[in-house]
Order: C-alpha cells, then structure tokens, then sequence
C-alpha cells in the first residue's frame, strides 16, 4: 500500500511539474518587441517633443496631457487632421509613419492656438528627413 502511495505521489509531482514547464514555456510567447511607438504629450500650449526624429515604420501617438480640450494635430498640406478628439484628458491621436515616407518631413500645428502661441510641431522621418522651418 504504502508503495502504491509513493508512486501514486511521484506520479502527480511528475504531472504538476509537466503543468509548470507546460505553462511557462508551452504557451507560444516569444520574446517581441515593442510597440514601435512615439508618444508626443499635448500640453498647454504646446507639442512635446515638438521636433522629433523617428524611425520609418513608428506610429506617432499624439495624447493630452493638458487641461485645455480644444487642441487638434493639423499637418500643413492636410496629410492627416485630428479634429477636435482632444476632449479628456489621455485622449489620443495616432498616425503611422510609413518606410515610404523615409526622408520626409512633416510639418503640423494646432487650429486653435497656432496664432495665438505658436502652437506647431514636425515630424521628420529618418536621418537624413530635413530640417523644419522655425517655429516648427
Ligand atoms: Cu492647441
């Protein structure tokens, strides 16, 4: 009986020790990357980094970190427009930067307070993406 009970025992360690390797390293979770992300904070009144470089591939985040609820990302030639989403804060807008546009550079504003405090940024895409006018 008592050996009975100790296989019985070695049995179950051996099942519960297969569970442990199974959920630690069965569940197909390779190591990845992060979220290829750029996070430009909105704050009042005025985008922060205002002039960053990214990689081609990024995705730009823009999110409100200030109080004021009328800000918008508005890019010069219309490449893209947020509108007014910017109304709680955490709110977000986000645009991806294709490899397609590598060298580019993207300059934007906010419709409410570019006139009043130069509320504008850019964009540049790669190393080699050239420089923004000032005030951008
Ligand atoms: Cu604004």
């Amino acid at each position: 009986m008592l050996r009975y009970r100790l296989l019985w025992s070695a049995l179950t360690l051996a099942l519960a020790l297969t569970n442990i390797h199974c959920s630690s390293g069965g569940g197909g979770d390779s190591p990845t990357a992060p979220p290829n992300k750029f996070i430009i904070s909105i704050i009042d009144n005025a985008f922060s980094p205002q002039s960053p470089v990214i990689g081609p591939g990024t995705t730009v985040r823009w999110e409100l970190d200030g109080m004021d609820t009328t800000h918008t990302t508005t890019e010069m030639d219309g490449t893209w427009d947020s509108g007014f989403v910017f109304n709680a804060p955490g709110n977000f807008f986000e645009r991806t930067f294709p490899a397609s546009e590598n060298g580019q550079t993207f300059e934007y504003f906010c419709v409410t307070h570019q006139a009043s405090d130069a509320m504008q940024g850019s964009i540049r895409v790669g190393a080699d993406a050239p420089d923004p006018r000032d005030g951008y």
